[in-house]
């Protein structure tokens, strides 16, 4: 065990030790208690087999085909790819590549921003990475693979129970030769609000030790003022700093004047300034039309001197047009899923883009048959998650009105349900758009549009009309995250906030202009590690210490699931979704070299006290775990 923590160890995972690593890594000396994991696991087992899993319920677990894994040798030299790039050249080196590029080159979301659109981000980090080195052999071509940031980080805490800083160490392990993408929400790191400057500096360099190579940075109300901090962090690390504009509105549209070119032109200008090594164009909805893709892409390769990154969602299925109109205006990226989880909320096809541009200069190179196999693995897994789905089924134009990002649907899908208003989706879409006009036409994207999502919510679960607002809103709760927006700690919209629903909202409280990490006090991580300490009753970790700085609550449920459950990493997904089938048996890798094998026998009968006993077989022995039942 003590190997174990040492080769798992953050410091010597990024090389940064020395001979007093051991002495000064007292973690290195606790040792899980493995008397009861199988207890643990059993119990985890037990409990969602008789109670369900949270957004799932109690379902009888379906029958799946074992995944398609395509077969890759092992044994021989990784191909080279992008990451050898960075390494040997440095930031500055990647940038001339792309120049250099005539074909358009490729980011795959599909670890990323593919599921969290599609399947409510819930894909765990044992799919990923068992495709991880078959990707990094298969697709060695691609500009990045975008696998962390945006909201993989909370999920995985929240609802998958596991720790997203070891999905990265691990991803960044079996796709060493690729570089690695994550989204970041500048100021808001991975959250959903403005954190103090220290938490963003740490969380970026750490971030950045542990495996990620570039930073798409973006704040929600496109205020570069919000993401010159995140920029120089990303820079001071030696990584690439991937500054983003967000699309909103519609350029083509002359009635809608507040976000046409002069602004992107502006803000992208700004950005070249701030020491962006590339551009991104965030077209976080998919509302981005080809023409107007077509105009954008021109008019800001003659503003900038930055290679142009563009990313859409293909809610609408006009994402592969628009993106064959910018690729003709010369942009030198996009952003492309695996087309078994592309399309609709998600990217566009990376498959199909290499079909459309055959017989074009601009074609990407690479292996398309690799692509089909990887594209059948993912086919599979995506069955895992079904009920995770959003149930949108074909292209839904409707998007050009509620303007609603990829990334939220699925999630506020499931929030409304949480909420009971699952029978009102249409109605929350409508009022999404109303909600956004009455704040003043804002940009709508992670947190920004989760407010909005929020105040959609309130409105229809009330049944408050814009005119209520306007009228009442004085004898109103709004929801939290409404008013610190209006409050401006998500920082400044463009043409500021409208004033009267301003006052409105604050009830009196004056709001800041000023950017909020001015005045939010630092973290101080030295006494939170000793807090830490104390409450854990074991050394802490510099990744945990600032999951902590992000997501209090959120990590220390974390923590209390880990000391009940254990590991749920291990499981396979079915499992960890649904329990498991009466007389049914499974091989748990608990650690390498050593497997549990389980067979559910029965499950006893409710009882006077609310619990049931459920009986298992562990490694032949028979073993029993008392679960409460919740229904
Ligand atoms: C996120 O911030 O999670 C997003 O995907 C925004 O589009
Ligand atoms: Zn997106």
């Amino acid at each position: 065990p003590f190997l174990e923590n040492v080769v798992k160890h953050e410091n010597f995972l990024s090389g940064s030790y020395d001979t007093s690593f051991i002495d000064s890594s007292p973690e290195l000396f606790v040792f899980p208690n493995r008397k009861d994991r199988g207890t643990k696991m059993l119990t985890y087992i037990g409990n969602v087999t008789v109670n369900g899993f949270p957004g799932i319920g109690t379902k009888k677990k379906p029958l799946y085909d074992k995944p398609s894994i395509p077969k890759v040798n092992l044994l021989e030299d990784l191909p080279k790819g992008t990451k050898n790039i960075l390494d040997e050249q440095g930031p500055e080196g990647v940038v001339n590549w792309i120049r250099e590029q005539k074909q358009v080159l490729l980011t795959d979301t599909t670890f990323r921003d593919g599921h969290q659109s599609l399947l409510a981000t819930r894909v765990r980090t044992a799919d990923l990475k068992q495709i991880a080195d078959p990707t990094a052999r298969l697709m060695p071509d691609l500009f990045s693979l975008e696998m962390w940031g945006g909201a993989t980080f909370d999920v995985a805490y929240r609802f998958l129970k596991e720790d997203p800083w070891e999905r990265l160490l691990t991803i960044r392990n079996q796709s060493p030769n690729i570089l690695l993408q994550m989204l970041l929400r500048a100021s808001n790191a991975v959250g959903y609000k403005n954190y103090p400057d220290n938490v963003i500096k740490e969380f970026v360099e750490k971030s950045a030790q542990a495996g990620v190579d570039v930073f798409r940075i973006f704040d929600s109300l496109n205020w570069v003022k919000g993401m010159t901090l995140a920029i120089d962090a990303v820079r001071d690390s030696g990584k690439l700093a991937e500054a983003a504009i967000c699309y909103t509105g519609d350029i083509l549209d002359p009635t809608r004047r507040k976000y046409d070119l002069d602004y992107y032109k502006e803000i992208a200008r700004e950005l070249e300034q701030s020491g962006a090594h590339i551009l991104a164009i965030k077209d976080m909805a998919g509302l981005l039309k080809p023409q107007a893709a077509y105009e954008l892409i021109s008019t800001l390769k003659d503003t900038v001197d930055l290679p142009i990154h563009l990313h859409t969602h293909d809610t609408s299925g006009n994402g592969l047009f628009a993106y064959a109109k910018a690729i003709e205006a010369g942009v030198d990226i996009v952003d492309v899923a695996v087309s078994s989880m592309s399309g609709l909320t998600s990217q566009p096809s990376a498959n199909s883009l290499y079909h459309a541009l055959q017989g074009t200069e601009r074609q990407p190179q690479f292996n398309i048959d690799g692509m089909e196999k990887l594209s059948q693995y993912w086919e599979g897994i995506r069955k895992y998650y079904q009920d995770f789905e959003s149930g949108m089924n074909s292209p839904h134009s409707e998007i050009y009105m509620h303007e609603m990002p990829g990334g939220q649907y699925s999630n506020l899908q499931q929030q409304a349900k949480a909420v009971g208003l699952g029978d009102k989706w249409n109605e929350v879409k409508g009022m999404y758009r109303r909600v956004n006009d009455m704040f003043g036409d804002i940009v709508k994207v992670t947190p920004s549009s989760k407010v909005v999502g929020d105040m959609a919510l309130f409105m229809v679960q009330n049944n408050l009309s814009e005119e209520d607002i306007f009228e009442r809103g004085e004898t109103l709760d709004f929801p939290d995250s409404v008013i610190e927006l209006f409050e401006g700690y998500l920082g400044q919209p463009h043409g500021g906030f409208p004033k009267e629903l301003q006052r409105i909202i604050l009830k009196g409280r004056k709001p800041i202009t000023v950017r909020p990490g001015e005045l939010l006090e630092l973290v101080n991580f030295q006494s939170m590690k000793e807090e830490l300490f104390h409450t854990l009753g074991r050394p802490v970790t510099s990744f945990e210490l600032i999951a902590n700085a992000l997501y209090p609550k959120v990590f220390s449920e974390y923590i209390k699931t880990y000391e009940q459950f254990g590991d749920v990493s291990v499981l396979d997904t079915p499992t960890f979704l649904y329990g498991m089938r009466l007389g049914e048996e499974i091989e748990i890798e608990i650690e390498k070299g050593k497997t549990l094998i389980v067979k559910l026998i029965s499950l006893g009968e409710p009882q006077a006290d609310g619990t049931r006993i459920v009986y298992f077989e562990l490694n032949g022995q028979p073993r029993e775990v008392v679960i409460k039942d919740e229904s």
